[in-house]
């Protein structure tokens, strides 16, 4: 039988000890609402928290519940600069002397906690450089090519993380018998093509030309242009539909619409579109908001929202172009 590499093994020869330090702090924090999850309904965790999200969304007890354990666990990280949040307003500074920034989504896919579906932990950790300040909300605001890591915990049929430092993406599962984090794949790449896509089409009358006109291109399948035929998977938990990718290819979409006036697509650019590009990018995929690489896009608020097209690269780089044509 082959040795088993553990996360902290993996650390130690693919991470400073700074990041290898914070994502202990993240696995960490992962395995406490990995055992909440499990426990579900027998835990308290269903339900309405009350209160809503700085999106004015309504928070399920387990988003509070994650938020508050990865928080306290990071400000506590002595590398730990400050802390960004999808479910708080503000930004916690944390150790001035950190030269690490956190965002995280504690809980993508809330919506699925209720029906017993995956959700999952996005992380996201930055340079900080003002050393001996204490960090604020310009601090945060770093294009996602700034990123040192990246990555998620899916807490599906069993617990996993994704993870980049930059040099391709490690995926590891969690054994919950030895309660550590398993390495099972050191470089995940992503197919070019893809005969998979994800999309919520009932969006559609709201999407702009270049995307309406892809998908039309999709449905027909080997009847249209594209000659092939194509399948429709959709989670509802950005976490999940881009794990599907990550194991077996597809292109993901979350696009500009005009559902809402004045609210640029839906998912947020600093807690899921650029940790989740960087990981796409390092298997060998492409992201973009139709017109832009995500991860060149200047930042200039934390809770922003942003178009995401991402996956496979031909379908990616397709998408661009027919935006460029649109104009
Ligand atoms: P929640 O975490 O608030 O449930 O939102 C999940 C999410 O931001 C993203 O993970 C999904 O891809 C997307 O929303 C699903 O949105 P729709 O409900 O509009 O399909």
């Amino acid at each position: 039988m082959t040795a088993q590499t553990t996360l902290a093994q993996y650390l130690e020869s693919h991470a400073t000890p700074e990041l290898a330090s914070i994502m202990t702090t993240l696995a960490t924090a992962s395995v406490a609402i990995s055992h909440l999850l499990d426990k579900g309904a027998l835990a308290g965790i269903h339900g309405e928290a009350g209160g809503q999200n700085v999106q004015g969304e309504a928070q399920k007890k387990l988003d509070v519940i994650s938020n508050d354990l990865l928080l306290n666990a990071l400000i506590h990280n002595p590398n730990c600069a400050g802390v960004a949040s999808e479910e708080l307003d503000e930004i916690s500074p944390a150790n001035d002397d950190g030269t690490l920034l956190v965002t995280f989504d504690p809980l993508d896919g809330s919506s699925n906690i209720d029906i017993n579906m995956t959700v999952g932990t996005i992380f996201s950790i930055l340079p900080y450089h003002n050393q001996g300040q204490k960090a604020c909300e310009s601090d945060f605001l770093q294009k996602g090519e700034n990123q040192l890591g990246a990555g998620y915990f899916i807490y599906g049929t069993s617990t996993m993380l994704a993870v980049t430092f930059g040099a391709g993406v490690a995926m590891f599962s969690f054994d919950p018998m030895t309660q550590t984090y398993i390495l099972i794949n050191d470089n995940v790449r992503i197919s070019e093509q893809t005969a998979e896509y994800a999309i919520n089409a009932s969006n559609r009358r709201y999407w702009l030309p270049p995307i309406q006109q892809y998908i039309e291109e999709l449905v027909q399948g080997d009847t249209g242009i594209r000659q092939k035929d194509y399948n429709t998977r959709w989670v509802a938990a950005m976490i999940a539909d881009v794990h599907r990718i990550l194991i077996r290819g597809g292109v993901f979409m979350y696009p500009y619409d005009t559902k809402i006036a004045g609210k640029a697509g839906k998912l947020r650019l600093m807690y899921e579109a650029n940790p989740m590009s960087f990981v796409i990018e390092q298997a060998g995929g492409a992201s973009t908001d139709g017109v832009e690489r995500i991860m060149d896009i200047a930042p200039t608020a934390i809770h922003q929202r942003i178009p995401v097209v991402l996956g496979a690269k031909e379908e990616v780089d397709y998408v661009k172009a027919l935006h460029e044509t649109a104009g």
